[in-house]
């Protein structure tokens, strides 16, 4: 059970890494941050997951396909887990249900926020995780 949810952590890390590139954890934290107050909210972290299923999905049709992420080593990489009805297209309630199950996972003490110090324990948790498994990126 716990090399599952770490292994799930592990793809918010490249989600993350995916938005900020390999940027340390305060700027990533800013960019999803959107109201400034310190912590991440749900409503937040979806709002700026909303913003890059617009950037993917480049003709507009509200699914994303394998080939509108072939661009993104990472975003190919969890293509498939991100389809759960494996139709070969990833839609926005998938996408959102993967994000609330990456939210729940960082928001260790389940208030629905995100702080910074919940973030960075995650990031470390992730870290070591990558280097124990070799997760190629
Ligand atoms: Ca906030
Ligand atoms: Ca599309
Ligand atoms: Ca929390």
């Amino acid at each position: 059970m716990k090399s599952i949810v770490l292994g799930l952590g592990c793809g918010l890390l490249l989600a993350v890494s995916a938005i900020a590139g390999e940027q340390p954890l305060s700027n990533w934290f800013k960019a999803l941050d959107h109201n400034g107050n310190g912590d991440i909210s749900l409503a937040e972290l979806q709002t700026v997951r909303n913003q890059r299923f617009s950037v993917l999905d480049a003709n507009r049709d509200n699914v994303i396909s394998a080939e509108e992420v072939t661009g993104s080593a990472s975003w190919s990489q969890r293509f498939l887990r991100l389809d759960r009805n494996s139709d070969g297209y990833v839609n926005l309630d998938e996408f959102e249900a993967n994000g609330r199950s990456r939210f729940a996972i960082i928001d260790i003490d389940d208030n629905g926020k995100i702080t910074s110090q919940e973030a960075f324990n995650f990031q470390r948790k992730a870290r070591k995780y990558a280097t124990t498994h070799k997760v190629s990126r």
